[in-house]
């Protein structure tokens, strides 16, 4: 009797520890973005709440990392892993104090699991890793009751490019704090580190200005559409940059000007220049006032606020720009948002001024970098202000035409990739998707995947730019559902984009991994567009 009970105590032995050696391979657990170097190992890591968390380093921010992880975890481990300094089988180290270094070092053995980074960074980007390596229930509520069994191996991982982003327009249609907060949360696990947040356009204003009131009571007041619109109080963006921060994510605040200023001129009419009409009606002048004088000989010139606007035109709008009151409005506002945004950057927008002339164009986007750089910030702006005299250090987003990414690389400035036709995530899949736009292309999963930042634009290499953003407009954009739909798989492929080497990227190994990714958005409830090109069986 002794002798079968050893019998079979031996055989459930032999069954769990042949499962242990049963799993994927890591270099099968679908990682994303791909990693520089995945070597497998023999067996796993068999994590269960017996484990510990060691931290080894003087940075402050490895017990957020733990605690980050731990959470992360919760929910489907049933426990949370003690942390501590002395002793542990999951060890968390920062060995070095270059917070630009984003590299780190994953080893997984049977014993004990090891991350190292350069900064606390890259700790958190080999947390990322890590999760991926386990099975996709971990990223669910339902309890696992068994052992999480991690397949050994080792990693060595960092960055193509430096920054590693995404737009969401909160202006077209307001998304409110938790939907942001979702995107963070996905954003970090892609291993991308900044959050630009256009927040300001013709159809709304949504970041509360102490001293200019209106832009939100007003100008907040309405979205694409003709809905209740919303603004976030600078306490709420204060919570985003403090979540964001959390998840080493930097967001970048956009205020768009001198165009797609309609909202803050409905909200001041002492910014909008107009003249009153015979009939009685005002028109809006979208010249300077001087410039007007000379046109309008003998019209009555005044100001007055512009109507609230809720289509989806674009290019109508511009703030005056011989206005002095227009730069005292800027000051404030820029002064107002850098006090309370840590990150180096402010977006001032500067697309799609068509209403500006172009001289005044020229004058307002010099003047208003020299506001930012005054508020201590470092300015980006959409293309079209490089045909301006750049300040050093100041960005160009590439979105649309190349001539102008090139004037800024020909004045010494770095561009941030977000060529339209590849990174935009509003553009349609294809001519059935139900939502997006179309006047770049349909980008389908497998053209937002297959482009090179370092050769995309003849003329502009890799130490020209600064790296990768994908944009979501929200135009078309309602509700996270429409979110949901647009951004999930393509952010995932632009993730790769940005921080896997153009050499090791492959389309068809990426079509593995995806399917892997695609289970995890799944077992969240993200409702992601199953791209025909995936089969995610
Ligand atoms: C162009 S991209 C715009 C936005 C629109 C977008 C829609 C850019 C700098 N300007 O105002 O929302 O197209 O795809």
């Amino acid at each position: 009797m002794k002798h079968i009970f050893t019998l079979l105590s031996f055989g459930l032995f032999m069954v769990l520890f042949s499962c242990s050696q049963d799993g994927p391979k890591l270099s099968e657990t679908g990682l994303i973005p791909l990693p520089n170097q995945v070597a497998d190992g023999s067996g796993s890591f068999l994590l269960t709440s017996e484990a510990k968390i060691q931290l080894q380093g003087e940075d402050p921010k490895l017990a957020g990392i733990a605690e980050y992880f731990n959470t992360s975890l919760s929910a489907a481990s049933g426990y949370r892993l003690p942390v501590g300094t002395d002793e542990g089988t999951i060890k968390l180290q920062v060995e070095g104090d270059n917070s630009q270094d984003e590299s780190y070092e994953l080893v997984i053995s049977e014993s004990e699991i090891t991350i190292k980074g350069k900064s606390a960074a890259g700790v958190f980007y080999g947390v990322q890793t890590l999760l991926q390596a386990m099975p996709v229930e971990v990223f669910g509520t339902a309890l696992i009751q068994e052992a999480i069994q991690i397949p050994a191996g080792k990693i060595v991982d960092s960055p193509s490019y430096a920054y590693r982003g995404s737009m969401l327009d909160v202006a077209r249609h307001f998304l409110p704090m938790e939907d942001v907060k979702h995107y963070l949360d996905q954003m970090a696990h892609l291993k991308l580190n900044y959050l630009h947040l256009h927040l300001s356009d013709d159809q709304g204003w949504r970041i509360e200005i102490k001293s200019w009131p209106n832009l939100t009571a007003l100008g907040g007041s309405t979205q694409v559409g003709g809905g209740p619109g919303g603004y976030f109080t600078q306490a709420q963006y204060q919570e985003l940059v403090q979540y964001a921060a959390d998840r080493f994510i930097t967001i970048v605040p956009e205020i768009d000007m001198p165009g797609h200023t309609n909202a803050a001129l409905a909200s001041y009419g002492d910014l909008n220049p107009g003249i009153n009409l015979p009939d009685g009606n005002f028109e809006t002048i979208t010249k300077s006032i001087e410039k007007a004088e000379d046109e309008f000989k003998g019209s009555n010139i005044t100001r007055q606020a512009a109507e609230l606007y809720t289509g989806t035109e674009v290019g109508f709008s511009t703030l005056d720009t011989d206005l002095e009151l227009t730069y005292q409005f800027i000051d404030d506002i820029v002064r107002e948002i850098a006090a309370i945004t840590p990150g180096p950057y402010f977006h001032i927008g500067g697309d799609e001024s068509h209403v500006t002339a172009k001289d005044d164009y020229v004058y307002f986007i010099e003047r208003v970098q020299k506001i930012v750089q005054d508020h201590g910030k470092t300015s980006i702006g959409w293309d079209e202000v490089a045909t301006s005299q750049l300040l050093p250090g100041n960005v160009a987003q590439f979105w649309a035409l190349e001539e102008n990414a090139k004037l800024a690389v020909g004045q010494g400035n770095k561009v941030l990739m977000s060529p339209a036709k590849k990174a935009y995530l509003d553009m349609q899949y294809d001519s059935t998707s139900r939502i997006g736009l179309h006047w770049a292309a349909y980008v389908e999963l497998d053209s937002a995947y297959l482009w090179d930042p370092a050769t995309y634009v003849n003329g502009i290499s890799k130490s020209d730019i600064l790296g990768v953003e994908a944009p979501l407009w929200t135009e078309t954009v309602e509700n996270r559902v429409d979110m949901e739909y647009l951004v999930f798989p393509r952010i995932a492929a632009l993730a790769e984009v940005a921080w896997s080497p153009g050499s090791s990227r492959n389309w068809n190994d990426f079509q593995d991994r995806i399917k892997v990714m695609g289970q995890r958005w799944d077992i969240q409830g993200i409702g992601f567009y199953k791209s025909p090109l995936v089969n995610w069986e």
